[in-house]
């Protein structure tokens, strides 16, 4: 464990090994001081590539062949060993990645949490039996291991999103290759340290560390069996393409542009605090975040402004000071682009309503609130229909509940969207008429419960949803059997 701050070395985990990369070095930055590298080594060549599928594929048999409550009881010391660790593992992913530090620590809690949870699959039910029409018959449905998954991963839930995807494969007896972000590599080491600690068996998992085009020599490895994807929708649709055209299932888990409604009957107070979260937690760099918001026009003025002075305390700086509400984006690139983005909504119509205060420093922006003039300015806007991925919330005044969720379906995207009212049949009527993932009523647009499915309609995902029993239909096949005595 790294207590110093020195850099920590990057390694590949191929075939119980860790071993460095063959291809060029590769380094992490902190999110908030891009001159300190946290994590460097180098990255996976394609010959290691192969080596993490051959390992995998050798391991999968004996892995799929152990008694599920086995398998279970790695999954039990890996999240044993993130708990013992979770004050210095959630401080290094508040530095690498920028959350803040409670977040951070939040974050290695929710991945032991979620490896706990799939801990427990043996205790669930393992498939269903169905009546036959014919006498002496039983008809079962129970599922085998896809064999050997990819697990393609992003930067911003650095050991969350990793572990939700791996705790699923490995439970239900695949092997797994994990790729994860270049961004962000050392809470993926420190997710397979777990696992290594936990003795997990070799080739069972195995991680490489490299920049995105190695997905594509992953996507070509003749043993690949399925690929979870959390990502760009435009990189999860050319994967979801090439998974295709292999014949192999994918789960990808793409954009959003997730809108907050906030209704003439709502509780204002209450409504003000979940969109700040939101909207501003994490620096607006979740799929789940807020980032469009409609405003009945009733209650526009007074909401915005409880928000602004809501956001006149909210103390963008240094992930790690324990003062800071928000810390800077990932890196100064994406905020170069986020910023052109704002621009380019601006020339189109928007507003800029606010601009909080940040430091003067690379990757750092305060929150920024933008308004869309109503006169159907919205339909081509940026603001409106791009993910931006940061502290950016656009808002629309509209008149009226029908306008409302009009407005709130007015996006290729359908991943999360949080309703506020206190109207029990408007909230049924969300729950009909809204085609989103995910629907929150009187909460925060982002979070996810382990043991319940995540993911969205629409352009935010495709194939079968994460978490919870979704995740067995993804990370399984059936077989289905026609059982008789003789
Ligand atoms: C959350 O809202 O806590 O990439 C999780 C993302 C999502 C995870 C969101 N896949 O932001």
């Amino acid at each position: 464990m790294n207590l110093q701050h020195q850099p920590v070395a990057l390694r590949q985990y191929l075939a119980g090994q860790w071993v460095p990369g063959n291809a060029n070095p590769l380094s992490s930055h902190a999110a908030a001081d891009p001159q300190t590298v946290v994590a460097t080594g180098s990255a996976a060549d394609k010959d290691q590539v192969q080596e993490a599928f051959s390992a995998a594929s050798s391991a999968q048999t004996s892995w799929a062949q152990m008694p599920m409550t086995a398998r279970a009881e790695y999954l039990k010391r890996a999240a044993a060993w993130l708990r013992e660790h979770v004050r210095t593992i959630g401080e290094e992913l508040s530095r690498e990645e920028g959350k803040t530090l409670p977040e951070g620590i939040g974050e290695v809690t929710r991945a032991a949490q979620i490896l706990e949870y799939y801990a427990g699959e043996p205790e669930r039910v393992a498939g269903t039996v169905f009546h036959s029409p014919r006498a002496g018959e039983q008809i079962l449905v129970t599922q085998k291991p896809l064999g050997v998954v990819a697990v393609i991963s992003p930067f911003n839930f650095p050991i969350a999103i990793p572990a939700w995807k791996i705790a699923p494969a490995l439970i239900y007896g695949n092997t797994v290759v994990f790729k994860p972000a270049s961004l962000v590599p050392l809470l993926a080491l420190r997710l397979v340290e777990a696992f290594a600690a936990a003795q997990l068996p070799a080739g069972v998992l195995n991680l490489l560390i490299g920049p995105g085009r190695l997905g594509d020599d992953i996507l070509a490895q003749p043993e690949l069996a399925g690929v979870s994807f959390t990502g760009s929708t435009g990189v999860g649709r050319s994967l979801c393409a090439a998974a295709a055209a292999r014949g192999i299932p994918v789960q990808a888990e793409m954009g959003g542009k997730n809108a907050a409604v906030v209704l003439a009957d709502a509780n204002l107070e209450l409504a003000v605090e979940q969109v700040l979260f939101g909207a501003f937690r994490s620096t607006g760099q979740k799929c789940t975040a807020t980032s469009r918001l409609i405003l009945d026009e009733q209650i526009a003025d007074e909401f915005l402004d409880l928000l602004y002075a809501r956001l006149d305390h909210w103390i963008t700086g240094d992930p790690l000071d324990p003062q800071v509400h928000m810390g800077p984006l990932v890196d100064e690139k994406s905020r170069v682009g986020v910023q052109h983005g704002i621009e380019q909504a601006i020339a189109a119509g928007a507003i800029e309503r606010y601009r909080g205060s940040a430091p003067d420093a690379p990757g750092f922006m305060g929150p920024v609130i933008l308004e869309l003039p109503q006169a159907g300015v919205a339909a081509a806007n940026p603001a409106w229909h791009e993910e931006f991925f940061a502290p950016v919330l656009t808002v629309l005044r509209v008149s009226g509940i029908d306008a409302a969720f009009a407005a709130a379906e007015d996006s290729q995207y359908g991943l999360a969207l949080a309703l506020f009212t206190r109207d029990l049949s408007t909230a049924l009527r969300a729950q009909e008429q809204l085609d989103v993932g995910i629907l929150h009523v009187n909460s925060e647009s982002a979070g996810a419960d382990p043991h319940v499915p995540f993911g969205g309609a629409k352009f935010s995902g495709y194939g079968p949803k994460e978490q919870g029993g979704a995740a067995r239909e993804f990370y399984t096949h059936t077989t289905t059997t026609y059982l008789r005595g003789a």
